[in-house]
């Protein structure tokens, strides 16, 4: 019986092409080549199953250009990258990387927070460039993380992570605002209190920004946002570029309306808006959140059993719209 044909999208560990030839032809860009959107329908054409990273678009033209495509197993947990409507409209089943990045992605917008809070990546380059020639009391003088109020956006799993990390790890007051209040014990877990977004923009002492990029989330912090913040606050955005407008964002930073910013993901990126660049307060890192050797690989993994798992046993692992499943 012939196997079937899966494209890996974009060059990731070897060890994951080999668990995937187990099952499946593959063609795998291990060269990371930068595919347009021609070639990467073009690869595509013939392909039951593909492997993606959140770089991959795959909306209404890609879809309907490959008929045969069965499956889009995301190695991420945000998928905005999928027009998920248009998947199940044509039975087409998305997957993503949920839980297992969760801590890790938790851990790296703590390290943010504090590297943004206490200057550490703005005074290392001070340093580097040679110009510590004395020491003095306000020198790269920052904010305190214990015992200030942590305003989380977004309470999902990564939110809560951040919250557990602040109040029992640094004795934070923490808030949150989310589309929907949590139940009572996890906010006792967390030790979290639900408040509005006016309110938590105005008394958290640092914001993090942990929610999906949806239409609806486009923007969640604007120019009108940053103007409810105190001025010695920070704003760290770990969730997705377009989450914040970095253009209001920057000249916020350059007027020094917050204290200081720290983003691991950009509009547009890999570019990065040259206002942002110029500014010192901000800490900028390339969306390295779920960066770590381990939980890459589990990501990977989790991609790969969606991919066996929905086109050998019928049974995908994290499907992100199940209606598919019935229509089978
Ligand atoms: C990924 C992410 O590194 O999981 C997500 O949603 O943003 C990151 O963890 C990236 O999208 C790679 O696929």
């Amino acid at each position: 019986m012939n196997k079937p044909k899966v494209l890996v999208a974009r060059s990731i560990f070897p060890e994951t092409i080999a668990r995937l030839e187990e099952h499946f032809e593959v063609e795998a860009n291990q060269g990371d080549e930068s595919w347009t959107k021609a070639q990467l329908i073009a690869k595509l054409k013939g392909k039951q199953g593909v492997f993606t990273t959140g770089s991959e678009r795959i909306d209404a033209e890609v879809l309907d250009a490959c008929p045969g495509l069965k499956i889009c197993a995301n190695m991420a947990v945000g998928y905005n990258n999928f027009d998920i409507d248009a998947m199940t409209a044509r039975g087409v089943l998305g997957t993503n990387a949920p839980d297992v990045l969760t801590e890790t992605t938790a851990d790296f917008g703590f390290a943010l927070l504090m590297a943004t809070a206490r200057r550490i990546a703005e005074s290392e380059h001070f340093l580097r460039a040679g110009k510590w020639e004395k020491w003095s009391f306000d020198m790269f003088a920052g904010s305190d993380i214990h015992g200030s109020t942590l305003g989380i956006v977004g309470m999902g799993r990564i939110g809560q992570g951040i919250a557990k990390r602040g109040a029992h790890g640094f004795g934070m007051k923490v808030i949150y605002h989310n589309r929907s209040r949590l139940d009572a014990q996890l906010e006792a877990e967390c030790k979290a209190t639900y408040v509005g977004k006016e309110e938590l923009l105005k008394t958290a002492d640092h914001v993090v920004l942990v929610v999906p990029y949806t239409p609806a989330s486009h923007h969640t912090i604007g120019a009108a946002e940053i103007a409810l913040m105190k001025p010695t606050a920070t704003l760290i955005n770990i969730a997705r570029g377009g989450i914040v407008d970095d253009a209001a964002l920057a000249v916020a930073l350059r007027d020094k309306r917050i204290a200081a910013a720290g983003l691991d993901v950009f509009e547009g990126e890999p570019k990065v808006n040259p206002e942002l660049l110029k500014v010192p307060n901000v800490v900028l890192t390339p969306h390295i959140a779920s960066a770590t050797v381990p939980t890459r690989r589990a990501m990977a993994d989790l991609a790969v059993d969606n991919l066996i798992g929905y086109l050998v046993h019928n049974k995908p692992v994290t499907p992100l719209n199940p209606t598919v499943l019935a229509t089978r």
